[in-house]
């Protein structure tokens, strides 16, 4: 098989690439290793920034988002009993995010694929790009049992944080930085109506919790737990009873509790590859780069990464700016690495950690002093709504 771009996984950042890459005429072959059932029943991201936004719009997918998404202009911070509003639109000049699950952004993604005829495999195994330090890279896959071979001018590698791509890059090439926190996030989905309209994020002396939502009927909450629980020893009677002892009093009583539809434990990371390329293999979203979710960052990053390297290979398609290919990493990491600043601070000022008393009452400082002044509101507002897109000239 021969193609342009070769697309090693499904997720929302190799289905976006495919989808704007088609929108200007360019083929890719997706390859994924499970079923398409399987990708959408993670429940991952809740938050777009304005800046994904207009990508789906440009990638003609933003319908069903524009529709059922919900837009906000305030998100919520308690810190014990205080509930501070932060207001995102008129701090920043009138940015917003939308409220829309990744879950729905694959669905919307995958049917539009399926529309443009392009090439899609699912449940394939043993995926291995080659040749890729060279002018004619391929990458190897099985299906069914069948081997076979994909022929191509370029491999993105949006195979996640566990993926092949980024393994494949030789030895002594990469730049690993990582930290690991010494918590998780124990997130449930349940069918209840929303605590509160904006998104609230609880700093609670019994550890962190988040409301978030995907419609006015479908509640998403997030608690800390520590490193090591299970979730099958979280019922839901326990994961509710917890999340109750962490609202703030104003909203505690507006909490309607229900069945999980899902329940799971994330651990939390802070993980970045330097650089993001070797030769003709580009790692983009969570194959480079991972944050904790504390920041609504990880989906959005990815999407960042995904418009950086759509715009240069629409250049060196359409005006042979082959030049541009080596700008990839530089232009991505330098979003990246603020997108995992503000996601490492979110997460430090924000989760109770069980390290010496003096970091904790720091960490405190730290949080009273930026929510205390507008002028310091708005560096934390003009971070969550998303720094702007770096344009690829
Ligand atoms: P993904 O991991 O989504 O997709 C990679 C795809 O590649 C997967 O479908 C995988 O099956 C496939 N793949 C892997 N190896 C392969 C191989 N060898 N061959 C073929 N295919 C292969 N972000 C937020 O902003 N907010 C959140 O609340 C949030 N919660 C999260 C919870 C969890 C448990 C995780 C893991 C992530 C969370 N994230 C969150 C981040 C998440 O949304 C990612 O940023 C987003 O999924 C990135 O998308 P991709 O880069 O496409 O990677
Ligand atoms: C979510 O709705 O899943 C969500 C929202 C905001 C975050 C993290 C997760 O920061």
């Amino acid at each position: 098989m021969k193609t342009e771009v070769a697309i090693i996984g499904s997720g929302p950042s190799g289905l976006l690439l495919g989808q704007l890459l088609h929108s200007q005429g360019i083929d890719s072959i997706i390859l994924e290793r499970v079923s398409a059932d399987h990708v959408l029943s993670r429940i991952r991201a809740g938050v777009i920034e304005e800046g994904f936004a207009s990508l789906m719009k440009e990638a003609g997918i933003a319908d069903r988002m524009q529709a059922e998404g919900e837009v906000h202009h305030a998100v919520e911070i308690a810190v014990g009993d205080d509930l501070h509003s932060i207001d995102l639109f008129d701090l920043t000049g009138g940015k917003s995010v939308t409220v829309y699950g990744q879950t729905e952004i694959t669905q919307d993604l995958m049917k539009a694929r399926e529309a443009s005829g392009r090439r899609s495999f699912y449940e394939v195994a043993n995926v291995c790009p080659q040749n890729f330090d060279g002018d004619s890279p391929f990458v190897t896959f099985e299906k069914d049992g069948e081997a076979h071979r994909i022929d191509c001018d370029y491999i993105a590698g949006c195979d996640g944080f566990h993926g092949v791509s980024r393994p494949a890059i030789p030895d002594g090439v990469l730049t690993e930085y990582e930290r690991v926190y010494p918590f998780g996030w124990l997130g449930l989905l349940a069918d209840t109506p929303p605590v509160n309209f904006e998104l609230i994020y609880i700093k609670h002396e019994r550890g962190f919790a988040l409301c978030s939502k995907r419609s006015e009927s479908r509640s998403r909450y997030y608690l800390q737990v520590p490193l090591g629980e299970k979730v099958e020893d979280w019922s839901d009677d326990r994961f509710w009873e917890e999340l109750k002892r962490r609202l703030p009093s104003s909203v505690a009583d507006n909490l309607v509790t229900g069945p999980s539809l899902e329940k799971s434990i994330a651990p939390l990371r802070s993980f970045v590859v330097e650089p993001m390329q070797y030769g003709r293999l580009f790692l983009v979203g969570d194959a480079a780069h991972i944050v904790p979710p504390t920041g609504a960052k990880g989906l959005n990053l990815a999407a960042s990464d995904v418009a950086t390297l759509y715009n240069i290979l629409k250049r060196v398609y359409q005006d042979n700016r082959t030049d541009l290919i080596d700008r990839y990493s530089e232009i991505c990491l330098r979003r990246v690495w603020n997108g995992v600043r503000f996601s490492w601070w979110m997460t430090k000022m924000l989760h109770h950690f069980d390290e010496d008393k003096f970091e904790d009452r720091v960490r405190d400082s730290e949080l009273d002093f930026f929510l205390a002044d507008e002028n310091r509101r708005r560096i934390l507002a003009e971070q969550y709504v998303g720094l702007p897109y770096e344009p690829v000239e």
